[in-house]
C-alpha cells in the first residue's frame, strides 16, 4: 500500500518536465510472479530546461534490476533508486540518450489492481491515473508524450492472446513453449493510456469502415463461452462509432479496436489507446441475466470509452487537474449519445437524477470541490461525480449560452487546435470563446468554485399593466477552502406559462440577457443571471403566467422559487416542457414526502395532497406521454433525496416510514389505473432491450409496485417473480419481496431460488447480494455479515465488495444509519480493511459517511466515532487518510 506522505499537490505549482520522452520501447516477459519488464526509454533534455537538472523518474512498490544508459551499465554513483523513485544525475547535456530500465514485477500479489495485475488468470493492466509508475520508472504524467512499442512474451499455454496499444506488428513462437507479439502504435500517448493484456480468451470479432473507407477490425475479448453475451457491447460500439463520425466530425484512428472483458476491476472501464478494459459486468448482458438498466449502461459505456478516443487520447490532460476536461466533456458526449439512442426527456431526468443523488451532496459536505480541483492529495479521489457529472453539465452550459452553432464551431476548432495536445480547461474555453465571439471569463467560474448556486426567485404580476416582476437572487455557498464566492453566469431555460398550456412571449424583458436556444426539440428562450441579483421585468402579459424555471435543468443549482400555492400543480399538468412537468409533479412529491418523514417522526398519520395523487394518477394514464416517462413518474424520489431536501437533521427512520405511508396513500387511490397499466403493459413476443421495450416494462413495474403495495401482500410480486422471463422483472419483483415482505415464505424461497439458479454468475449474484443488503431496517446488517461468509463473497474482487458492502453503506440510509451505530462501525471496518488490499476501492465505500454531520445527533457522534476510529489507525493509505481527514474537517 502506498501509505500517506500528507504531500499536497497544487495546481499553480505545474511547470513542464526537465526531460522528453519521444518513445517508449517496453519489453515483458510475463510471469505470475516474475514478470520481468524492461522499458527503452529514448529521450532528451527540453530545450531551454536547466542542462545540469537531474532526472527523477516515479516508481511505486518497484525493484530495479538493471539500468543502461545507451546500453552501458551505469555506475551505481549515478543513480538511486527507491521503491518509488529512481534519480538519474549527470545526464548528456544536449544529445539525445537511451535509458533501459529493467524491473521485476510479481502480477499475482498486485491485489490494488493498478498497474500489472492478474484477473482470473488473464493479466492485465490499470495505469490510469498512476498506474504506470507500478510498471516501470517513468515520467508518469499525462503531460508527457510518447510512442510506445511493446513487444509481450508469455507461455503459449497460459496467454494464447497477447494484446496491446496500436496495431500487432508481428507475433511468432519461442522456445520451450514461450511466444511473443509485437505491438505498435503510432499515436504519442502519456503513460496512464497504455494497456497490456495477456490470457486465454475468447473473441467476438466484427468490423466497422470508417467515413474515410478505413477499415476497422473491432473486437470484443472475454472469458470462454461468453461471446454471445457480448453482442449488445458490439452493436453498441458500431452505434457510437458511426455516431461519432456524424455528430462530432471523429473518425477512429487505428486498424484494430479491442475491449478485453474482466472480472477484477476497481472501476467502469478505461479507455487505453485502442484497448479498452473493462469491468465484466458493463460488457456482458443476455435477457436472462442482465435488467434493462445494464443495457443501457452497457451502451453508455460502451460509447463513453470509445468517444475517450478523440477526447482524452488525441487531446489529454495537462495535469491531473484538467480531469474534467476529458471526463465532464465525454460524459456530455455519452449523454448526448444516450439521448439520441433513446428518448432526450426521459434520459435528461436520469441525469438530473443521478446527479442530484451523487454530485450535489458531494457539493454540498465536506468532500466539496471545483469542477476543476487546485490541489489534490491524492488524485484518485478526484474521480468523482463533480469532475463528471457537473463537468458534463458545465459544457452542456456552454451550448446553452453559445447556442448550438457556435458551441459546434467551438468544438471543432478546439478538435483541431489540440490534436496531439495536452491540453488545459483554459485551452478548450478559448476556443469557445472565439469561435463565438463571446467573452467567457465570468462562465469560468464553474471550473473554479465549488458548490452548488442556489438561486431564490419571487414574482409579482401587476395585471393592470400587463407586467410581471421576477426577482431573482443568487448565492454560492462557501466550502472547503472557499469561503467567499463570486456571482456565477447562470443560463435559465424558461418559459410563461398561461392558462391553456401554451407559452406566453413577452413584449419586451428587461433587467437581464435573454437569448434563444434554437436547436433540436428546443428553442426555449435563455435568461442569462450575472449578477447576485436581478429584477427582470416581462411585458405584455394578457394574463397572468406561470414562470417555468430552469427548463431542462440547463443549469445545475438549487432553486427556491416564492410561488402561489397552485402553480406547482399547474405546471405539473400543463408545462409544455415534458422535462419540467416532471421536475414539478416530483417537487410536489417532495413537499409531501418531507411533510410525512415530520409526521412520522412524531409519530403522528400521514396525510398526502390530492393534487399530487391526481397528477400522479393522471400523469401515469395519459396515452399520449411514452412509457419511460410515465414510469419516471411514478418513481418517487428515493429516502435519500428527500434527505436532501430536508432542512433541519436527517432521521432516516422517519423518512421510510413517512414515505412507506404516502406510497401506500397513492397506491390505494389509483389502484385501478394502476392495475389497467399492470395488465397493459404486459410482455408480447421475445425480449428486446430497446428503449421503447424497456420502458414499458419500467412502467409495468411501477405498477406492479403500486399494486402491490394496495394489496399489502407479497402475491402479486411473487407471481411476477415466477413468470418473468428477463432479468429486469425479476430483479424488480425480487426487490419488491426482500424489501417490503423480508419475512415472508414466498420472499424466502425467491431468493433460494435465484441463488440456486444463478449461483455460477457472480455477475448475477451482486444483484441478490445488494437486494439483500438493501433490505430496510436494522436486521439488515446481521444479514450482510453472513452474506459474507458465503462463497458468493470475495473481499479481493470490487464487484463483490461494492454490491455488498457498498450497496449496504450508500443504499440502505436505515440499516446503515442504525440509532446504535453498528452499522458505521461495520463498514469503518471493513473500509480498515479492504484498505490494506485496495486502497482505492477502500476510499470510494468510506464517502459514505460524507453527510454524517446532517444526522441528528445521536447518529452523527456516532457516525463520528467510527469515522475517528479510521483515522487513528496506522498505517492509512493515502487514498483513505485523505478522504477521512476532510470528510472530519470542521
Ligand atoms: N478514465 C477512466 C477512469 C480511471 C479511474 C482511475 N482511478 C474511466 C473513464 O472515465 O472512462
Ligand atoms: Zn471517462
Amino acid at each position: 500500500m502506498r501509505t500517506d506522505t500528507g504531500q499536497v499537490f497544487h495546481l499553480s505549482d505545474y511547470r513542464p518536465t526537465d526531460f522528453i520522452i519521444e518513445r517508449v520501447d517496453l519489453t515483458f516477459r510475463l510471469d505470475p510472479e516474475r514478470t520481468r519488464v524492461s522499458a527503452g526509454l529514448a529521450m532528451r533534455r527540453r530545450e531551454g530546461s536547466d542542462p545540469t537538472a537531474d532526472l527523477v523518474l516515479d516508481g511505486d512498490a518497484l525493484r530495479l534490476e538493471e539500468l543502461l544508459l545507451d546500453d552501458a551499465p551505469l555506475e551505481p554513483s549515478r543513480y538511486t533508486a527507491t521503491p518509488d523513485r529512481l534519480t538519474i544525475c549527470g545526464l548528456p547535456k544536449q544529445d539525445r540518450f537511451v535509458l533501459t530500465i529493467d524491473t521485476m514485477l510479481a502480477p499475482d500479489d498486485n491485489t490494488q489492481l493498478m498497474g500489472l495485475y492478474r484477473s482470473s488468470g488473464v493479466y492485465c493492466t490499470q495505469c490510469e491515473a498512476e498506474g504506470f509508475r507500478r510498471i516501470t520508472y517513468f515520467l508518469d504524467r499525462p503531460d508527457v508524450l510518447a510512442i510506445y512499442t511493446t513487444r509481450i512474451e508469455a507461455r503459449k499455454s497460459e496467454a494464447p492472446r497477447l494484446l496491446s496499444n496500436g496495431n500487432l506488428v508481428e507475433h511468432g513462437d519461442l522456445d520451450k513453449g514461450w511466444h511473443y507479439a509485437l505491438w505498435h502504435d503510432p499515436h504519442p500517448k502519456p503513460s496512464y493510456l497504455f494497456a497490456l493484456v495477456g490470457g486465454d480468451l475468447d473473441v467476438l470479432e466484427d468490423r466497422f469502415v470508417t467515413r474515410s473507407g478505413r477499415e476497422v477490425k473491432l473486437q470484443i475479448f472475454v472469458e470462454h463461452g461468453n461471446t454471445t453475451r457480448a453482442d449488445y457491447a458490439m452493436d453498441a460500439l458500431k452505434r457510437s462509432m458511426r455516431w461519432d463520425e456524424e455528430v462530432f466530425g471523429c473518425e477512429y484512428d487505428l486498424d484494430v479496436f479491442m475491449i478485453v472483458a474482466v472480472s477484477d476491476f476497481n472501476m467502469g472501464a478505461m479507455e487505453n489507446k485502442g484497448l479498452n478494459i473493462f469491468n465484466d459486468k458493463y460488457i456482458l448482458a443476455d435477457p436472462q441475466t442482465a435488467t434493462d438498466q445494464d443495457y443501457a449502461n452497457i451502451e453508455a459505456i460502451v460509447a463513453h470509452e470509445y468517444f475517450h478516443n478523440w477526447t482524452g487520447n488525441r487531446i489529454t490532460c495537462r495535469d491531473w487537474f484538467q480531469l474534467c476536461l476529458k471526463e465532464g466533456l465525454t460524459v456530455y458526449r455519452d449523454h448526448e449519445f444516450s439521448a439520441d439512442m433513446r428518448s432526450r426527456v426521459v434520459k435528461r431526468i436520469a441525469e438530473v437524477r443521478l446527479l442530484k443523488a451523487h454530485q450535489f451532496p458531494e457539493d454540498s459536505g465536506p468532500l466539496a470541490h471545483p469542477v476543476r480541483p487546485r490541489t489534490y492529495r491524492e488524485i484518485n479521489n478526484f474521480y468523482t461525480a463533480t469532475v463528471y457529472e457537473k463537468g458534463s453539465e458545465v459544457v452542456g452550459m456552454i451550448r446553452t449560452l453559445l447556442g448550438a452553432d457556435n458551441f459546434s464551431r467551438g468544438l471543432d476548432l478546439y478538435f483541431r487546435r489540440h490534436d496531439g495536445d495536452a491540453a488545459t480547461v483554459e485551452d478548450f474555453l478559448a476556443c469557445f470563446a472565439e469561435a463565438s465571439g463571446r467573452d467567457l471569463s465570468q462562465f469560468a467560474l464553474w471550473y473554479t468554485q465549488a458548490g452548488t448556486p442556489g438561486v431564490k426567485v419571487s414574482s409579482v404580476y401587476d395585471a393592470a399593466s400587463g407586467r410581471l416582476t421576477v426577482e431573482f437572487q443568487q448565492s454560492v455557498p462557501p466550502t472547503p477552502g472557499q469561503p467567499d464566492k463570486q456571482a456565477m453566469h447562470i443560463p435559465l431555460k424558461f418559459g410563461l406559462v398561461t392558462a391553456n398550456g401554451s407559452d406566453a412571449v413577452a413584449s419586451a424583458i428587461t433587467g437581464a440577457d435573454v437569448t434563444e436556444l434554437r436547436e433540436a426539440g428546443s428553442d426555449d428562450p435563455v435568461l442569462h443571471l450575472t449578477e447576485e441579483r436581478h429584477t427582470v421585468v416581462f411585458e405584455g402579459l394578457g394574463q397572468r403566467p406561470v414562470l417555468s424555471l430552469n427548463r431542462g435543468f440547463s443549469a445545475p443549482i438549487k432553486l427556491t422559487i416564492d410561488r402561489e400555492p397552485d402553480d406547482i400543480a399547474f405546471l405539473a399538468r400543463h408545462d409544455s416542457d415534458l422535462y419540467s412537468r416532471w421536475q414539478a409533479i416530483n417537487e410536489l412529491a417532495t413537499t409531501d414526502l418531507i411533510r410525512a418523514a415530520d409526521l412520522a417522526g412524531q409519530g403522528k398519520s400521514v396525510t398526502i395532497t390530492p393534487g399530487l395523487v391526481s397528477a400522479l394518477v393522471e400523469s401515469a394514464a395519459d396515452q399520449s406521454l411514452e412509457p419511460a416517462f410515465r414510469a419516471q413518474i411514478l418513481s418517487l424520489p428515493s429516502e435519500a433525496d428527500i434527505a436532501r431536501e430536508m432542512a433541519g437533521t436527517i432521521d432516516p427512520d422517519a423518512i421510510l416510514a413517512g414515505r412507506n405511508q404516502v406510497l401506500e396513500a397513492i397506491a390505494k387511490a389509483g389502484r385501478d389505473v394502476f392495475a389497467d397499466l399492470f395488465s397493459q403493459n404486459a410482455g408480447t413476443g421475445p425480449y428486446r432491450p430497446d428503449a421503447g421495450e424497456a420502458g414499458r416494462r419500467a412502467l409495468r413495474m411501477a405498477a406492479m409496485t403500486f399494486l402491490a403495495i394496495a394489496e399489502g401482500s407479497s402475491r402479486l410480486a411473487a407471481r411476477v417473480y415466477e413468470e418473468a422471463d428477463n432479468m429486469t422483472e425479476m430483479a424488480q419483483a425480487l426487490s419488491f419481496l426482500a424489501h417490503r415482505h423480508p419475512d415472508d415464505k414466498a420472499t424466502r424461497a425467491a431468493l433460494a431460488g435465484f441463488e440456486t439458479r444463478f449461483g455460477d454468475n457472480p455477475l448475477v449474484i451482486d444483484k441478490w447480494l445488494s437486494i439483500q443488503a438493501m433490505t430496510p431496517g436494522p436486521a439488515t446488517l446481521d444479514n450482510v455479515k453472513a452474506l459474507m461468509k458465503t462463497p458468493h463473497y470475495d473481499a479481493a474482487n470490487p464487484n463483490r465488495v461494492r454490491a455488498l458492502v457498498g450497496a449496504f453503506a450508500t443504499g440502505n440510509a436505515t440499516g446503515f444509519n442504525r440509532k446504535d451505530g453498528l452499522g458505521y462501525r461495520f463498514v469503518a471496518r471493513q473500509v480498515l480493511r479492504i484498505d490494506r488490499h485496495n486502497p482505492q476501492l477502500a476510499a470510494r465505500i468510506l464517502t459514505a459517511f460524507r453527510s454524517w454531520r446532517s444526522l441528528e445527533a445521536g447518529r452523527s457522534d456516532k457516525a463520528g466515532e467510527a469515522l475517528g476510529m479510521i483515522a487513528e489507525t496506522r498505517p492509512l493509505s493515502s487514498d483513505v487518510s485523505d478522504i477521512v481527514e476532510r470528510i472530519l474537517m470542521e
